[in-house]
Parts: structure tokens; C-alpha cells; sequence
């Protein structure tokens, strides 16, 4: 059974197995938790990222990196939809959560932190930002043990804790 753990904090300070970024197509760096996890991780991210991905990585899909300096063993990075720019499709927001899941099962990963994908530049509206997180994890059937959601600041907190707790979870 999976356990779904509201956090208060900075991704780049989860001591899981891997966490995961909330890149871009292009997977060579960018703002806000991408820009955060390759200052933390220092160059042997990028250059991973450029070595495995040399044409980047198409919205809903996730792919895995070493994770240099951070103190995780894996980067699973994932693009989330742009709403902001009219990707609206929340498929692609769900799929985020569910083939990220699927490579830290193939990576033996047991535990592994999320930002809120897409909440951020990308524009989703919170509280649907946060439903399509806890749903699609809760539904996942992942072998992941602990799945921590990560929020940078205590009104996010909040809201996660209370989606998790309307759910009974
Ligand atoms: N730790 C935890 N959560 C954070 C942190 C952090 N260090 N920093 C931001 N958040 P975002 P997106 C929260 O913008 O919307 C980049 O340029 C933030 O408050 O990181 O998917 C990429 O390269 C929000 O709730 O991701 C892409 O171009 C959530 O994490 C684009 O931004 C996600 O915010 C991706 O945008």
C-alpha cells in the first residue's frame, strides 16, 4: 500500500530515492523546480540530460537522470501541459504522474518526492493541480512505498493535506 505524505519544503532537500522535475521539451534546464533541481545537482544533471535525451522529451512522458549533488539517486523528470499556453488536456497532466511512477518502479525506486506538476509557470489551477496528483497516485498501483507531495509554501501545504484528508488518505 502506498503512502501519500504532504511535505512542506524544497524538493532538492528530499533524501528519497528519486524525485522528480517538472521540466520542458526541450529537458536542458529552465525555472522555477527545474532551475532548482540542476542548480542543486550541478552539471552532471544537465549532461545527462543532454545525453538522453538529445530531442527532448514530449509533453506527458518522464525519463530518468543520475542526480549529481542532490542527495537522491535519481531525477525522473517530466513535462508537464503548459496551460498557460492552452495545453489543456489533463491526460497529459495525469499521464505526468502515472509514467513517472512506472520508471521508479523500473528503477527499484521505494521512495520518491513530486512537485505539483504544472501548478507553477505552467498555470494549472491549484486545486485541480493537486486532485490529478492525488488521484492518479492513489490510483497508480505503483510498488513505490512513499510518495511524498512537495509544497514550497504553507497555503499549497494546506491544500494538499486537505485534498488527502477528504479522500480519507
Ligand atoms: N520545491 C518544491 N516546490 C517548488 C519549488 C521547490 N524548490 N519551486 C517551485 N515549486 P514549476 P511547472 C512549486 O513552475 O508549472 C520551468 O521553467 C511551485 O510553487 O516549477 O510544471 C520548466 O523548465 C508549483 O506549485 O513547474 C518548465 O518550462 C510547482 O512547484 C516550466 O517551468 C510547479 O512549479 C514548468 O512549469
Amino acid at each position: 500500500m502506498t503512502r501519500i505524505v504532504p511535505v512542506l519544503g524544497d524538493i532538492t532537500q528530499q533524501e528519497v530515492d528519486a524525485v522528480v522535475n517538472a521540466a520542458n521539451n526541450g529537458m536542458r534546464g529552465g525555472g522555477g523546480v527545474d532551475g532548482a533541481i540542476h542548480r542543486a545537482g550541478g552539471a552532471a544533471v544537465l549532461r545527462d540530460c543532454v545525453a538522453r535525451f538529445p530531442d527532448g522529451l514530449a509533453t506527458g512522458d518522464a525519463g530518468y537522470t543520475t542526480a549529481g549533488d542532490l542527495p537522491t539517486r535519481w531525477v525522473i523528470h517530466t513535462v508537464g501541459p503548459d496551460y498557460g499556453s492552452g495545453q489543456r488536456d489533463r491526460s497529459l497532466l495525469t499521464s505526468c504522474y502515472r509514467r513517472s511512477l512506472e520508471i521508479a518502479d523500473e528503477l527499484g525506486a521505494t521512495t520518491i518526492a513530486f512537485p505539483l506538476i504544472s501548478a507553477g509557470i505552467y498555470a494549472w489551477p491549484l486545486d485541480d493541480a493537486i486532485a490529478a496528483a492525488v488521484d492518479t497516485i492513489a490510483e497508480s498501483g505503483t510498488a513505490v512505498e512513499e510518495v511524498r507531495l512537495v509544497a514550497r509554501d504553507q497555503r499549497i501545504f494546506a491544500e494538499v493535506e486537505r485534498a488527502l484528508s477528504a479522500r480519507g488518505l
